[in-house]
């Protein structure tokens, strides 16, 4: 089963099956101020199939170097295409990291698409940094450069390591939403995300929770200050034209 999903993923990408949801990011009130590009694939047969069964066949077999490319593209494309200059959030795999050249590729993107740079963010997970840690660094470093910003995802569920807050100036960091929706049942969780919060605003790193569903996490995050939230609370992953309010809203009526 798995075999014959890889090789139907081999096609996904040219026969147009991938596509493109976008989650919003809020500030703590509620102000959208960008999007996460989410990956779909829309298997011929089998309809919806979740990014988390399709990624690790991907990554298993170097689909998805073209996979992720055509993700950072598509979102920037999209994304220049506003009329407000939101920012859009585009995950990365760590196999990006170890095939071709990762920051020639978001360099020519950009250039290609016109989005300004201060626009993207890429979001990686702390599993890239168990590689090559300076050869890595050193990528994320050149990427920073150009003006790209570079957030930590799932925080604190991975191979969570204080010494990659110290290695890397990370321009955001992303609270799993595992701690989030423990709020108010374990202590224990409630204790992390205080702490999480705490080290990042003492390191001066802005922090977005996600997975934020219900009020009362909301507010015990707005408590904690906490400046940003993503999750069902503010907006569920989906196509850009359910957002188009929100993205051109203030179009003016002359150019649409
Ligand atoms: O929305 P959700 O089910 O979409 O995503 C599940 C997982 O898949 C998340 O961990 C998310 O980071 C990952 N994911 C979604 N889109 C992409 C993508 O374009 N590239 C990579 N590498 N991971 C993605
Ligand atoms: O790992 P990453 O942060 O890239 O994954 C985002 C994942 O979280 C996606 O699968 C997305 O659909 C999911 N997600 C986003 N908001 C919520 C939420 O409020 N609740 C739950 N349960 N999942 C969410
Ligand atoms: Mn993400």
């Amino acid at each position: 089963d798995r075999w014959v999903l890889q090789a139907d993923l081999g096609h996904a990408l040219r026969n147009g099956e991938l596509s493109l949801h976008f989650q919003p990011q809020a500030e703590i009130n509620g102000r959208i101020f960008g999007f996460e590009a989410l990956m779909r694939w829309t298997h011929p047969t089998r309809g919806a199939i979740s990014p988390d069964a399709f990624i690790p066949l991907a990554e298993a077999s170097d689909i998805i170097l073209d996979m992720s490319a055509w993700v950072l593209k598509e979102a920037c494309r999209t994304a220049a295409g506003w009329t407000h200059p939101l920012t859009v959030a585009v995950n990365l795999s760590p196999i990006q990291f170890q095939h071709g050249e990762l920051p020639l590729l978001i360099q020519q993107t950009l250039i290609d698409t016109g989005l300004p740079p201060s626009r993207l963010e890429l979001e990686i997970t702390e599993g890239i940094l168990l590689g090559d840690f300076a050869h890595i660094v050193g990528l994320l470093r050149r990427i920073k450069a150009m003006g790209v910003r570079i957030a930590m995802d799932d925080f604190g569920t991975g191979y969570s390591s204080l010494s990659y807050l110290q290695a890397f100036p990370f321009d955001k960091i992303k609270i799993d939403k595992s701690f989030v929706q423990s709020i108010g049942r374990t202590e224990q969780a409630t204790t992390i995300i205080r702490a999480v919060i705490g080290l990042c605003r003492g390191l001066g790193i802005p922090v977005i929770a996600e997975g934020v569903e219900t009020e009362e996490q909301r507010s015990f995050l707005a408590q904690e200050h906490c400046t940003e939230i993503q999750g069902y609370i503010i907006g569920r992953p989906a196509p850009i034209q359910v957002y188009s309010k929100v993205v051109d809203s203030l179009a003016p009526a002359s150019t649409t």
